[in-house]
């Protein structure tokens, strides 16, 4: 989860054998804390710029890195060794950032400035905003690697899109959830159809009003 940094990791001292009480990040960890700093301060340092004439593009941003026991759990679900290697070559999330956006046209403004820096590259880019999952879920991911090494997973979304998730993340794992499960998933799609045409109608409101200002 993004909300909740986990400090509690025993350092590891080994580069990529199974060490099962020490961290599967052996002794990258650091390297992972100051790429993940580095991505925020990025953030940070173009929502100031906006700040300046009231125009953060940003409502929230969220870093993290992957717990050890969804790392772990996740190298077990793709049926990799869990090594540090897995963990930070084969998988490509365990630096984790969020940029939460009022509006959809700032989602992809953030995308180009997050990949506009010489140490970036794009690796993989999945839109599921303009192509959304079948169950409603909505957002742009981008995997990068940064500085030639270190991957990290970006998701940018809209508030709307967030709260969607945030909703439909909290009832899968309430296993007990009783009553027609395939109406609960019908709902939650046509709330997720009814959130991205408000975003949408929202989008146009402020172009009209922005378009208005600059008459
Ligand atoms: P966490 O704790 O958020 O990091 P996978 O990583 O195997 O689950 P895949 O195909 O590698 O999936 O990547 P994808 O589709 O880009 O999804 C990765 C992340 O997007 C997930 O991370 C979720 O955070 C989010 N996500 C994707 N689909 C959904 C969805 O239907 N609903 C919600 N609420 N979130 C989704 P993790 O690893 O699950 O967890």
């Amino acid at each position: 989860m993004y909300n909740n940094r986990e400090n509690n990791i025993k350092p590891g001292n080994s580069e990529n054998a199974i060490v099962p009480g020490g961290s599967i990040y052996g002794d990258e960890r650091p390297m992972l804390e100051q790429i993940l700093h580095l991505l925020e301060t990025r953030v940070e340092t173009l929502r100031e710029k906006y700040r300046a004439d009231d125009s953060d593009p940003v409502e929230h941003c969220l870093g993290r890195i992957k717990s050890e026991r969804s790392m772990r759990e996740k190298c077990r679900r793709r049926g990799l060794a869990e090594t540090t290697e897995s963990a930070l070559q084969e998988l490509h999330d365990a630096i984790g950032l969020r940029i939460v956006c009022a509006f959809v046209n700032d989602v992809y403004m953030m995308r180009d400035y997050m990949l506009s820096f010489d140490d970036v590259e794009l690796v993989e880019e999945k839109d599921y905003i303009r192509r959304a999952k079948p169950n409603g879920y909505r957002s742009l991911h981008l995997i990068i690697r940064v500085q030639g090494k270190y991957y990290a997973e970006i998701q940018l979304r809209t508030i709307s899109m967030d709260t969607w998730a945030a909703l439909e993340h909290h009832m899968k794992y309430k296993k007990h959830v009783s009553g027609n499960t395939e109406l609960l998933e019908a709902e939650l799609k046509r709330c997720a159809d009814e959130l991205a045409s408000t975003d949408l109608s929202m989008q146009t409101l402020r172009d009209m009003i922005r378009g208005e200002q600059s008459v």
